[in-house]
């Protein structure tokens, strides 16, 4: 039996403030309905991003629609999972999946389903100050799954050894068990061999941001079909909108980009600028007549290497942080370091959030007094 992996689809996104580029996502969308539905797959997994924001506008939401219409009239099924795009972190946020009858959701409260013998489970993105209520969680999922005897596991989560920088949780947190770890939330195509099962990183499927420019040229770009019978994994291509990235220090250079551009269909062209700040203006105003065929250029002044130079090197607020609390526990650290990022870009309701949050993690939540059946009444009657 075939199925597909996606993940990181960001429908909604409209990169450059473009109709062209929110249109490219929706059309990669469709193009892999297309080759799902071809290839025969059974049923879809999506680990997380499927919008690029908690709060949709119609036509993501539309397009959505369409594409699970297209794949319900063939008969497969869609599981999916919310990732840290398309789910406001905050308790009972509702993600915009749940407006959809036919996608089979997986939350914490219901985290599992069984699809023709297979154990299809998963879990929402956990943000790092949860990760150990994350990792408990993941171990009791693999201990309910152990007694099937094919098992997959979606999850929207970046690990230490693909991401050093910035994970969530260590591989060694993963449960063994699983066949096919179904991952989302790095854009680049990750396969790689786990206990006696593969970790799987679809990526996006079209270029959320430049820096997945080098992984889209080695990689491609795309989603998985999987078997799952061996759990051998096929790579789907897509073809993206072109970028191109160059570096350009003079007029003389402008021919070459010009030649590179016209054998593509419309790219985007990202160019760093090392020209000499006199001759900067000049030669951006060459770059906009001369480069018009494509579809948008994105030009960058290179700093100088005296501004390099004295340049303040960036103070790091979270090594401050670290710092300052180093007596107290990583979670304490992370918490203060995330509530400090949300209040300093005003975003108090995730900070409210956050804090609400945190300290019911240690607390016991106070219980809810149940409404009376005569005053459950009395609060619809009100609406009608
Ligand atoms: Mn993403």
């Amino acid at each position: 039996m075939l199925f597909a992996h996606l993940a990181d689809t960001h429908l909604g996104y409209r990169q450059y403030n473009l109709d062209e580029r929110e249109e490219d996502f929706y059309r990669r969308f469709h193009e892999a309905v297309d080759k799902i539905i071809s290839a025969e797959c059974e049923f879809v997994v999506h680990s997380g991003d499927l919008f690029d924001s908690p709060r949709p506008h119609i036509r993501a939401m539309l397009e959505v629609m369409k594409a699970l219409d297209r794949l319900s009239d063939e008969g497969i099924k869609v599981f999916a999972i919310a990732g840290n795009h398309d789910v406001l972190l905050r308790r009972g946020a509702i993600p915009p999946h749940r407006l959809y009858r036919s996608i089979e959701f997986l939350t914490p409260r219901n985290p599992s389903r069984v699809f023709r013998g297979v154990y299809v489970c998963g879990l929402p993105y956990h943000s790092k100050i949860h990760a150990k209520a994350l990792v408990e969680n993941l171990k009791a999922l693999a201990e309910k799954a152990a007694s099937y005897e094919k098992r997959i596991l979606l999850m929207h989560q970046g690990i230490d050894k693909y991401f050093p920088l910035e994970h969530e949780i260590k591989i060694g947190d993963l449960p063994r068990g699983f066949h096919y770890y179904a991952l989302g939330h790095i854009h680049k195509r990750i396969l790689d061999n786990f206990g006696e099962g593969v970790i799987a990183y679809p990526g996006s499927m079209e270029m959320w941001r430049i820096d997945e420019l080098r992984d889209w040229k080695t990689q491609g770009k795309g989603f998985y079909i999987v078997d799952t019978d061996e759990f051998s994994v096929k790579k789907i291509d897509l073809k993206i909108r072109p970028f191109i990235k160059a570096e350009i220090a003079s007029i003389g250079d402008i021919p070459t980009i010009k030649e590179m551009i016209s054998t593509q269909r419309r790219p985007v062209v990202r160019l760093t600028v090392s020209a000499e700040p006199h001759e900067y203006n000049r030669l951006y105003q060459e770059l906009l007549r001369e480069l018009s065929e494509a579809l948008y250029l994105d030009i960058h002044r290179k700093r100088t290497e005296m501004e390099v130079e004295t340049e303040e090197k960036p103070i790091s607020l979270k090594e401050l942080i670290a710092e300052a609390m180093e007596d107290h526990p990583g979670s304490e650290r992370d918490f203060a370091y995330a509530l400090f990022e949300a209040l300093s870009t005003g975003n108090i309701d995730s900070a409210r959030n956050m804090v609400r949050e945190f300290y019911d993690s240690w607390a016991p939540a106070p219980k809810k007094k149940k409404e009376s059946p005569e005053k459950e009444q009395a609060r619809l009657e009100a609406y009608k």
